[in-house]
């Protein structure tokens, strides 16, 4: 927590580090009240850098002892300013010894070493190690670490580090020791430790080169009937990367940790990964389908990280996007091929599109705009973004688009061989890219420099004489703080041309055949393609597979959308066809609801719908993505002045018109597509499910007693919990009277299960029924509690961020809400406030009544005199021009 004017830091500013760490010796004397941390590194001096004194960062720390090459430093050895120790005239080589103590216990920020549930855990990335000793705590210092633990035995009798265990033992008066070895050298936000009450799910799992890993997934006692699914995963990502991209463990043992309290997902630290337990318990009578599949994914993400990420690593925070983009590429590839089918597969890319939509475009046109590597930054934990992770993994992807999968790969063999143990720039990646290839790359690199979402504008034009069809692609970017201009992006288009029997045409270009779909590379601001021997008019398919991260505008009539929806070949595309058809009827209806209007909803829509819901030809998953009507919040980034509560009625009843128009093929739907029998979190059964979910969803939109009557009977009867979320969902949708008896029975059923109890808080914070008063109330209920990120984000994030009616409340009650919220977590946990804080980002889009309330509230924040650098980043962002 500082007073002071925060400071900015920036990419060009970067210098190479003064000294290097060869070895790091750790001793840990755990106490939650008092730790003391030994700390004994070797360092020499950095031939590539011409700073001569030696610099550590420290924070929250006392400093006890300090020794260099054995001889204690006095107080005018050393000088300590902010966070930063400064050692001078130190010789080449040294052995420096730290002592310092640290309290664990009053560590509510999770960050560093604190205490979560009595046990001692630990997270460092991005800048948490100096909070557990004074070190050089920057990515580009790689040190060999050696840990000797050493706790009470009776209330930690598990001691876990990085690499391998080599020692452990008892210490006399209760307490007992071990010491891990990590053989490779990492970086030390990848440090980890846990010492705990815990127990294991352990396995012994066969390597491609022949050697045995020992996989172990810890829990709390009384969740070993969750660990399966975790476990399973884990596997499947080993076996994957080996097979994909030749990638090996390379330890002998492998940890995954789970803990109640914990700021983000999940950490890749080395050989023992931390996890929110959000992210690894599940099993069918607590977690639903979405869960399976997150912790499936977070745990490949996780483990991927072990070579991309931990044994190349960045050489600054900027290039951040260097492993989280490409970490999110590969295990969204990953669950890709773990699904297995085309359209499955199909489904998990319209999940990523949605997402990049629904977040990382309104951010890409916020005050918090940021390029995938950022050039400058007060506080970094603020840039764990969606950018730099999702459009970051886009970036990735579009390599994979223009080379090809095997040339891909190739890029990947020529960055692990020109880099494994170094810590490098996301240009480095972009260099084995274009190098394994023969490729320039060059322009590609304003993909990372240049913040924005491109729109890229196309006009097509038939000349049935010639047979020929000219793509006309024209792109442009709009500003962004800092970056008032763009030069153009070197940009992958795929396109298909659809003939009017909904067959794809066979595409030639310049002569050469391109099958039927064709990869444009459009590199200046406007470029024309000449489809030649082309027998009929087209309706073009652009942008297939959402091949860049980028706004397509084209002007399609509601015939050629309707052409599309049914017949396009690419399934991302036939999607987006009946999400341009919702969205616009969407925009007409708020603005007949906003002029107080009646609403009406045309027939074709509605025939499209039902087509579409009653083709058994297609998989139940994609029927479900198809059928799902854009959300509110991207209903709003479509407007130049948003109105909340008319694009909430707008959107409530177009869902009404669908259930009841639809009523009969909904309720066929819900009958034909019941999962009998035991729970299975495979890709057809949790399709089938969402499908029949989705259903119920729009007939609880009427007012049919009938849906009420299904919601309750599935709410009792259901035996997983994806059928009984669904059914509570739409009981208090609807607002049924069934609604507040089937919520206390929810809760009295699972109130020892603390990632379900976060959903009933999830749930009743979403509803459009609970306002402030309501999320008030909630906050005193006996398991509500501030400190538990979890907790926070099912409550308060939830609403702030997703009950768009009643945060945006006509009274401004849900900004001062937001205020005194970010406050008061800000003293506690700066980058739970500082998520929170993001909620406000695009204040400047409301109605001028609703800014006015919104400013106050920013206002009243970034007034506080003691406010994190994390929070003072983000609300000063939003109130600057
Ligand atoms: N690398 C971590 C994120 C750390 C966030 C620090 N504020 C998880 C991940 O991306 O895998
Ligand atoms: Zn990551």
């Amino acid at each position: 927590m500082r007073t002071d004017t925060p400071q900015t830091i920036y990419r060009k500013d970067y210098t190479p580090p003064s000294y290097l760490v060869d070895t790091v010796e750790l001793g840990f004397d755990l106490d939650p009240a008092r730790t003391i941390v030994a700390n004994r590194l070797t360092m020499r001096r950095n031939p590539a850098s011409a700073q001569r004194e030696i610099e550590l960062y420290g924070e929250e720390l006392e400093l006890v002892a300090l020794r260099l090459n054995g001889k204690t430093l006095g107080k005018r050895d050393y000088r300590i300013e902010g966070n930063l120790l400064r050692i001078a005239h130190a010789p080449e080589e040294v052995t420096l010894e730290i002592e310092t103590l640290c309290a664990p216990e009053k560590n509510t920020a999770l960050s560093g070493l604190y205490v979560s549930n009595g046990n001692f855990i630990t997270q460092c990335e991005a800048e948490g190690f100096r909070r557990i000793t004074y070190f050089p705590d920057r990515p580009d210092v790689m040190a060999r670490y050696t840990v000797m633990l050493r706790a009470d035995k009776e209330r930690f009798p598990v001691l876990l580090s990085n690499g391998n265990l080599v020692e452990e033992g008892e210490l006399g008066d209760g307490r007992h020791y071990a010491k891990w070895e990590d053989p490779f050298p990492k970086p030390s936000y990848l440090f980890a430790l846990v010492a705990a009450k815990l127990v294991c799910q352990e396995e012994k799992f066969q390597l491609a080169d022949g050697r045995e890993a020992l996989l172990q997934v810890w829990v709390e006692e009384g969740n070993l009937d969750k660990t399966d699914h975790a476990m399973q995963s884990l596997k499947r990502s080993i076996r994957w990367d080996e097979e994909r991209y030749g990638l090996e463990l390379d330890l002998d043992r492998f940890m995954i940790v789970a803990t109640g309290d914990f700021n983000m997902g999940a950490m890749e630290n080395k050989g023992l990964n931390i996890f929110n337990t959000k992210y690894v318990l599940a099993n069918p009578r607590v977690a639903t389908d979405v869960d399976f599949q997150g912790i499936e994914a977070v745990v490949g993400h996780e483990y991927f990280h072990n070579w991309t990420g931990n044994r190349v690593t960045c050489r600054d925070w900027f290039q951040l996007s260097l492993k989280e983009g490409l970490t999110v590429f590969r295990d969204q590839e990953f669950s890709g091929d773990m699904i297995g089918t085309s359209s499955g597969r199909a489904v998990n890319r319209i999940d990523q599109v949605r997402t990049l939509r629904q977040v990382q475009f309104p951010e890409d046109a916020g005050p918090m705009a940021h390029p995938v590597r950022p050039d400058s930054f007060v506080e970094i934990n603020n840039f764990y973004t969606v950018t730099v992770y999702e459009k970051g993994a886009e970036v990735v992807r579009m390599y994979q688009t223009l080379l090809g999968r095997e040339g891909f790969r190739k890029g990947m063999d020529l960055y692990f061989e020109r880099h494994d143990g170094q810590a490098v720039e996301c240009d480095d990646f972009r260099s084995a890219m274009a190098d394994a290839n023969g490729r320039n790359l060059d322009q590609f690199e304003r993909w990372y420099s240049q913040s924005g979402t491109p729109v890229v504008q196309a006009e097509g034009r038939y000349d049935e004489s010639a047979r020929t069809y000219t793509l006309k692609l024209s792109q442009s970017c709009p500003p962004t703080p800092g970056q008032p201009d763009k030069l153009p992006f070197h940009i992958p288009v795929a396109v298909g041309l659809l003939g009017a029997s909904g067959r794809d045409l066979p595409l030639t270009i310049d002569g050469k055949e391109l099958g039927t779909t064709a990869v444009l590379e459009l590199t200046e601001s406007e470029q024309n393609f000449v489809f030649s021997g082309v027998a009929e008019s087209p309706t073009p398919s652009l942008l297939r597979d959402f091949s860049a991260p980028v706004v397509l505008k084209y002007g399609y009539s509601d015939a050629e959308l309707l052409h599309l929806f049914s017949h396009d070949s690419d399934p991302v595309n036939r999607w987006e066809a009946g999400q341009r058809l919702s969205m616009e009827r969407l925009l007409k209806l708020t603005e007949v609801a906003a002029a107080g209007g009646e609403l009406s909803l045309d027939d074709t829509f509605v025939e499209a719908m039902r087509k579409i819901l009653t083709d058994d030809t297609l998989d139940p998953a994609f029927r479900e993505q198809a059928l799902l009507l854009p959300s509110e919040s991207m209903i709003a980034d479509q407007m130049d002045v948003v109105q909340p509560l008319p694009i909430h009625t707008a959107r409530q009843f177009m869902r009404a018109e669908i259930g009841a128009r639809l009523h009969n093929e909904l309720l066929a739907t819900y009958r034909s597509q019941q999962t009998p029998g035991e729970y299975s979190a495979d890709a057809e059964s949790i399709g089938r499910r969402a499908l029949k979910n989705l259903a119920l969803a729009y007939l609880g939109a009427t007012p049919a007693e009938q849906a009420l009557a299904l919601a309750q009977e599935q709410f009792s009867n259901a035996t997983n919990m994806t059928d009984r979320v669904a059914a509570l969902g739409a009981l208090i949708h609807a607002n049924a009277p069934a609604a507040p008896d089937a919520l206390n029975r929810f809760y009295d059923e699972f109130e020892d299960e603390a990632l379900v109890i976060d959903k009933w808080f999830a749930m009743q914070a979403t509803a459009a029924t609970t306002d402030v008063a309501k999320v008030r109330k909630l906050m005193k209920h006996p398991a509500f509690n501030m400190r538990n990120p979890n907790r926070v984000r099912s409550l308060i994030s939830s609403f702030c961020a997703a009950n768009p009616v009643q945060f945006h409340a006509a009274d401004g009650s849900g900004y001062a809400f937001w205020a005194e919220q970010v406050i008061a977590l800000d003293a506690l946990n700066p980058q739970i406030a500082s998520r929170l804080s993001r909620a406000m980002d695009r204040w400047r889009r409301y109605t001028p009544e609703l800014q006015a309330y919104m400013k106050q509230a920013l206002e009243k924040v970034a007034g506080q005199t003691k406010l994190s650098n994390d929070v003072r980043e983000v609300v000063s962002k939003a109130l600057s021009n």
